[in-house]
């Protein structure tokens, strides 16, 4: 059957739509984009999650670079950060993530500490020293840094891929116990190099 010129040309119309769908839907997978790099944790941030002001609390910290989101998300520790990374939805939006290197940093200090690609940091699950939250994940750049807390301090090592919500919701709960513990202050390594 003979097409008519209206049926060729909606034919057109619906090639060209579906050649965008085909576009768009395989952008996700061809994203080039260098990351941007950190920002730094700022005296008035709150906590992503539950709102807390950051600059008040002990322990490592943590930050996201989402789509759709201009500034930078913080967390007031490491556990509300991967409680929020561990939700279905975060997956799809988040680009970027951060932790504080612990390594040569003051627990009571965090902000001092340099933020590193979370993931590939490893973390100390199952010790004693509490963050914003309480009962938190220790955060280091280097796994043998890891260990030398996990010595000190017990725990176990885990790298990113390894954090489940089930970890997270076994670490206790102890909201607003920030601060208790033991003192976590090593001296800093003597030839660290600088992170960019
Ligand atoms: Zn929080
Ligand atoms: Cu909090």
């Amino acid at each position: 059957m003979r097409a008519t010129p209206l049926a060729a040309r909606r034919r057109r119309v619906l090639g060209a739509l579906l050649a965008m769908f085909l576009l768009t839907a395989c952008d996700p997978q061809v994203d080039t984009r260098a990351p941007s790099g950190p920002r730094p944790i700022e005296a008035g941030d709150e906590c992503h999650v539950c709102g807390m002001i950051l600059a008040r609390f002990p322990g490592p910290m943590g930050e996201v670079i989402a789509d759709g989101q201009p500034r930078a998300l913080k967390f007031c520790s490491t556990r509300d950060l991967f409680a929020y990374l561990l939700q279905p939805e975060a997956g799809a939006v988040v680009r970027e993530v951060y932790v504080h290197d612990m390594a040569g940093a003051r627990w009571d200090h965090p902000l001092d500490a340099p933020l590193v690609d979370a993931r590939r940091a490893w973390y100390v699950a199952g010790h004693p020293l509490r963050g914003a939250m309480g009962p938190t994940l220790a955060s280091f750049r280097e796994r043998g840094d890891a260990e030398a807390f996990a010595q000190r301090f017990g725990g176990r090592i885990l790298a990113f891929d390894q954090i489940t919500l089930e970890l997270i919701g076994q670490l206790g709960d102890g909201e607003g116990e920030g601060g208790g513990g033991e003192t976590y202050q090593p001296a800093p390594p003597p030839s660290r190099p600088a992170l960019q």
